[in-house]
């Protein structure tokens, strides 16, 4: 395998990080940029990743330090579209992997503002990318995450980016028709086409990597040192749902299936993230090719998601319960979903598939941070598809003195901290006047 001049953009959030650990391991020389705009995010929201994470500079330095391999970092922002220019113009990368978009649907979804900011920033740093590689870099390869919510919940089979259609007579291989389901989805399908004209158009080569939902926090290079820790979110504007799920079930908490729960998305583990990445790299598109790999190693509607943790703890003799709450935002809760999946496969991805190893490491992994997670997170949503943010969303300082006023109860844990320890008691009442 040769080695290549990668940069990875959106280093500092929970892919990013990952795959450039993978990527400097398997020999790559990586060069890592972010603006570090997700911690002024989680500022903004009152929210923190549940496993706590070393600054940048930190943690490159422990990486170098542990393996002797050199992770290059710079602190830049893709919308500055000068910075974007000087970086291409000076590492003449062989690839670029763009993970640096702000990727909560409801984040998108919270106001006017929101939903702009989303969209200026991913279409911008895009385009700012697009046309650096035009004049500086245009045999350079583009991997850009994108996401599988792209195409909606159509009723009939989701295709790899495209579909052949006959109509009255003529045939033609067409971009798959897209149904997003918020603005944030939405700039991603934006992204997908600003992506595809500019191969057509200046003859660049990409690869749109139409990505599931993720789960877990564990890859092979994160856990060599916990100062390697990548985020893990879990509260309702940037927690996933199988990991909200599993921190629900760690702290004995209910779990949150919005509405009926039948709606059924793609998943994969964060190892195949890194892994479906690296494969991407080392088998680029040709010159001029716009292709799409679908991401993402098997689907579940959220209902037997939720059934599948309760079912885990049930085997340590502990008990769950799902609750089906309102859901917040508009989707279809009940629908036929058959995505192919099948060019990463025949690449050589080896799937890691969900077990109860997964959700049992989670669950480890939420006893050993128990302290920091804020319940009132996982108890209700608060971004609604039709209203848009609720009183709560925004609650920095509010929590900030929380924080200090009282320790954040611990709930109820696995069956090996539980023996012989009466569960903490937690009354609603108590995380009422708390709200
Ligand atoms: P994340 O929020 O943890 O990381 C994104 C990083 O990008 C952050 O560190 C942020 O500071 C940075 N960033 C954002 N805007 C930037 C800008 N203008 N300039 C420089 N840096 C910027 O998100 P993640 O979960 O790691 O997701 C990474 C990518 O993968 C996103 O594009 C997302 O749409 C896509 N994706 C994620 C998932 C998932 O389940 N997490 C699934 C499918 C697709
Ligand atoms: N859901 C619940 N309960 C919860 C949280 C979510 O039932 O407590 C449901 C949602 O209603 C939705 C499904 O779970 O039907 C998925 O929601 P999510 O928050 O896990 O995922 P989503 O908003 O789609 O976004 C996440 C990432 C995003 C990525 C996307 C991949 O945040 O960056 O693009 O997954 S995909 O879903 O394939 O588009």
């Amino acid at each position: 395998m040769a080695k290549k001049t990668v940069v990875v953009l959106g280093v500092d959030g929970y892919l990013g990080w990952a795959t450039a650990l993978h990527l400097s391991l398997a020999g790559h020389d990586v060069v890592g940029i972010d603006s570090l705009v997700r911690r002024s995010w989680d500022r903004e929201c009152g929210t923190q990743s549940l496993i706590p994470i070393k600054s940048m500079p930190q943690r490159v330095s422990l990486w170098n330090r542990l393996t002797g391999r050199s992770i290059r970092w710079r602190l830049m922002d893709l919308r500055d579209a000068h910075a974007v220019t000087e970086l291409v113009r000076d590492i003449r990368p062989d690839a670029l992997i763009h993970f640096a978009e702000q990727r909560s649907a409801p984040f998108s979804m919270i106001d006017l503002e929101h939903a702009a900011l989303t969209q200026t920033n991913n279409l911008v740093g895009t385009l700012n990318l697009l046309f650096a590689l035009r004049d500086h870099a245009p045999r350079a390869h583009l991997i850009k995450l994108g996401t599988m919510g792209e195409y909606g919940t159509p009723n009939i089979d989701i295709e790899e980016g495209f579909l052949t259609i006959t109509h009255n007579g003529r045939e033609d291989r067409l971009p798959f028709p897209m149904q997003p389901g918020s603005f944030y989805h939405l700039s991603k399908l934006h992204d997908s086409h600003n992506i595809q004209f500019a191969c057509r158009i200046w003859g660049l080569r990409a690869t749109d990597l139409h990505q599931g939902v993720v789960y877990g926090n564990h890859t092979d290079e994160v856990a060599m040192h916990p100062g390697l820790a990548t985020r893990f979110d879990y509260d309702a504007i940037w927690g996933t749902v199988l990991n909200r799920f599993c921190i629900q079930g760690a702290l004995g908490l209910p779990l949150t299936v919005y509405g009926k729960g039948g709606q059924t998305r793609g998943f994969l583990d964060i190892r195949d993230t890194v892994a479906c990445v690296r494969l991407a790299l080392e088998h680029p598109a040709a010159e001029g090719e716009y292709r799409v790999f679908n991401q993402f190693t098997e689907q579940f509607s959220v209902k037997a998601l939720a059934e599948k943790v309760r079912d885990a703890r049930a085997a340590h003799g502990l008990k769950t319960n799902i609750v089906h709450l309102p859901n917040p935002r508009v989707e279809r809760e009940k629908h036929y979903y058959n995505a192919k999946h099948q060019k990463l496969l025949d690449l050589g991805l080896q799937p890691h598939y969900l077990g109860d190893t997964l959700i049992e490491s989670v669950i480890e992994t939420v006893e050993r941070h128990s302290a920091r997670v804020d319940p009132v997170e996982l108890e209700q949503p608060n971004v609604d598809w039709r209203r848009g943010g609720t009183a709560g969303w925004a609650k920095a300082s509010e929590k900030a003195g929380r924080e200090e006023a009282e320790p954040r109860p611990v709930l109820v844990l696995s069956s090996s901290r539980r023996r012989g320890r009466p569960a903490p008691a937690r009354t609603s009442a108590r995380l009422a006047q708390r709200r």
